[in-house]
């Protein structure tokens, strides 16, 4: 009896002691919270590619624009050059018309520049596609499933295993601080500054797994594994949608991705295991986890 007490009132002192930790700790629960400090969404009337999140992006939206310039400069020229011939050689100016046929220089020319054009293109266009194939040797992997509609997460190598699901949130539950059609009960959450391999497929129709800002686009193909990679050195949240028309829902399979600092990650994968995932082993391919109610949630707005 009295040694209950006396480890009784251990504990207590021990509660008053870390009190203030304790109560440090309350306030911030959620283990992705440092992602809210950076939101890379979509804006009204926003013009281009969002800002690169990932050295893929920053590729991608480089070669957009260099390729660009150079199809600006050939409208631009060849617009000029169309204007001049129609009003320098009009039937009205040339009563009798010209026997020209050939002309050598000006057949060279329109050979080689046009050929150097596309020279000048393709290097970059294959440095692009050799990056973006090179998924190899990854922190994590992540296997994405895509379901009629919603998204499933699988992360490789975890250990006990971390599987859950991703619904959007309906319009008549947004909170505040969520983005209306874009933010999700679950988001994938990824530790920033680390490669990461995802590996897409689904469940039953063609999905699309698109994160514009990561350099992200793959197709989700029934019995079908395609690869993608991506690396998020700003931790903050991303956000990408689903741009395969895959039935009724299909503006309701939003993807959120919370990159945060490597410690947080770890401790997110215990909570993520605690609170939602569910089960330690890879359903997708197996079952197909159909909760009725979230999916009549997602359909009434
Ligand atoms: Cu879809």
């Amino acid at each position: 009896m009295k040694r209950s007490i006396t480890s009784a009132l251990g504990a207590a002192g021990l509660l008053a002691l870390f009190g203030h930790m304790a109560l440090a700790q309350a306030t911030s629960t959620d283990p992705t919270a440092a992602a809210n400090a950076y939101v890379n969404a979509p804006h009204n009337w926003q013009m281009w590619f969002p800002e690169a999140g990932s050295p893929l992006q920053v590729q991608i939206d480089w070669l957009m624009k260099f390729v660009l310039w150079i199809m600006t400069g050939v409208v631009v020229f060849v617009g000029i050059l169309l204007a001049y011939v129609l009003t320098r050689y009009r039937a009205s100016r040339n009563p009798v018309p010209s026997n020209v046929t050939h002309n050598t220089l000006v057949e060279v020319i329109w050979i080689v520049i046009p050929t150097l054009l596309l020279a000048v293109i393709v290097i970059p266009s294959i440095n692009l596609i050799y990056s973006e194939a090179d998924d190899s040797n990854p922190y994590l992997t992540v296997t994405v499933t895509g379901h009629q509609w919603y998204w499933e997460y699988n992360y490789s190598g975890v250990q006990g295993g971390l599987d859950y699901t991703s619904y959007m949130i309906p319009d008549n539950q947004i909170q505040p601080g969520q983005i209306r059609r874009l933010s999700v009960d679950h988001p994938m959450v990824l530790p920033a500054g680390e490669k990461i391999k995802f590996i897409i497929n689904s469940a039953d129709v063609l999905h699309g797994f698109y994160l514009p800002s990561l350099g992200v686009q793959r197709y989700a193909i029934p019995g079908t594994n395609l690869t993608q990679w991506t690396l998020i050195p700003k931790v903050g949240t991303y956000y990408g949608q689903c741009n395969q028309i895959c039935g009724i829902n299909h503006d309701a399979m939003p993807i959120e991705i919370k990159a945060i600092p490597l410690a947080d990650y770890l401790n997110w994968v215990k909570y993520a295991q605690a609170n939602y995932a569910l089960n330690s082993f890879a359903p997708s391919l197996i079952s197909s986890p159909l909760p009725v109610n979230k999916l009549a949630d997602a359909s009434s707005n």
